[in-house]
């Protein structure tokens, strides 16, 4: 920071002013996590300043002998965290590496199948603002009206019908175990490619906590920053066979240059996924994740589905007569940091929604248990059952993020 200061103090100011934010906030946004200070620092290093196309002992330029023992530790870590048969640690995020595994498989105007966006899938996944549902034809499943949980029986009768080239499993705000099995069976009867976008779930189940979908699927792709805890990116894994296509999909074809700071920070965030204390993290977001929905059920709350198998909660918040966005600002001033979210079946817009999505992940990492979640459940129904206590609420929220100084 010191060397920012000097070059830069405007931005070092705005990094500074984050940090406090971070550290104050109670962190419910799902998606996000804090990493360690290595992977921090592998980011900060000089592996920023060297172009690396290409492959390792396959690139485009010279000098690549030592990022090259870089990105083998990173693949090769990878692979073995979810036992796969290749591993592609260059996506620049989660939706180059979803592109990337397009592009290598798919013609634009082939027929694609992903979740709904508003029933918990992702932009990439065939929203129509998006590239993905520009340059392909995607039809959408969703979740079950009733249960809010994936209705496999319509996936199937869909995929049936459709018989699309590519079915896509995963998303972005779905609480529940997905049936990688089933996902893999309607594929297999339908004739598709199956590809599971595991981004957030990545961590429980590299802990073994949510099942794979390795064996089941052709390509899975990843973010290494949500449940994972690395640094902001992207990975793929898929099969040996397509591991030539899926690599040229990634350079030449939709990257240039890998960011090599950010694949040693892979690297380490990998490493650490394979360390024991690991697996008590993740047991341990799952088990906040838990309290705090069971909390929220006793405050009156609507959770679609009812509650959580993982990281994430999605809140329902019609029966409390606000939306999303109310929500979210209110929160906001309170000191706890999370995002509107729509729900199935929304009448309201993106922007408004009628929900909003938590998660356990970054409190997790910061140490907060099952009894802080019971009362962060507490806090979000007392403030917005009584929106002007602002000034008394955020004393409670101020009182957990000093119980929890990092
Ligand atoms: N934007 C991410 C999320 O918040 O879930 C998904 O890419």
């Amino acid at each position: 920071m010191q060397e920012i200061y000097k070059a830069d103090p405007e931005i070092a100011e705005a990094i500074k002013l984050e940090q406090k934010r971070q550290r104050r906030n109670i962190e419910l946004i799902a998606s996000e996590n804090f990493v360690s200070d290595a992977v921090k620092a592998a980011m900060g290093t000089i592996l920023t300043n060297k172009y690396a196309e290409g492959y390792p002992t396959n690139r485009y330029y010279g000098g690549c002998e030592y990022v090259d023992i870089v990105e083998n530790i990173a693949r090769d870590r990878l692979k073995k965290i979810f036992n796969a048969e290749h591993a592609n640690v260059q996506p620049h995020s989660g939706t180059n590496a979803n592109i990337g595994v397009y592009f290598s498989v798919l013609d634009p105007g082939d027929l694609v199948m992903g979740m709904d966006l508003s029933h918990g899938g992702h932009l990439t996944h065939g929203s129509p603002v998006n590239i993905s549902g520009k340059y392909y034809k995607f039809i959408s499943y969703g979740v079950d009206k009733e249960t809010g949980k994936i209705d496999y029986e319509k996936v199937r009768e869909l995929a049936l019908k459709n018989r699309p080239k590519l079915i896509i499993a995963g998303g972005s705000a779905y609480p529940r175990i997905i049936d990688f099995k089933i996902f893999n069976d309607i594929a297999k009867d339908s004739g598709s490619l199956l590809m599971v976008d595991m981004a957030h779930i990545a961590g429980l189940i590299a802990a073994g906590l949510h099942p794979s979908p390795i064996e089941y699927a052709d390509f899975v792709t990843t973010t290494t920053h949500k449940t994972l805890r690395g640094p902001r990116g992207g990975a793929i894994l898929c099969k040996e066979k397509y591991a030539k296509t899926v690599d040229k999909a990634i350079f030449p074809g939709t990257q240039g240059g890998p960011l090599m700071h950010v694949i040693a920070a892979k690297a380490i965030c990998f490493k650490e996924a394979m360390e024991e204390d690991f697996f008590e993290y993740q047991k341990q977001v799952i088990k906040n994740s838990k309290a705090l929905a069971g909390q929220l059920i006793n405050e009156g709350f609507n959770l679609i589905s009812g509650g959580t198998d993982n990281h994430l909660i999605l809140i329902d918040l019609r029966n409390k007569n606000t939306t999303g966005k109310e929500v979210e600002h209110l929160l906001d001033q309170i000191g706890i940091t999370v995002n509107k979210n729509t729900i199935p079946f929304d009448t309201q817009s993106p922007f408004v929604t009628s929900g909003i999505r938590v998660g356990t992940p970054a409190v997790t990492t910061r140490g907060l248990k099952e009894e802080d979640m019971k009362e962060i459940g507490k806090i979000i129904s007392h403030i917005i059952d009584k929106p002007n206590d602002i000034h008394k609420t955020k004393e409670r929220v101020k009182a957990l993020s000093d119980k929890y100084v990092f």
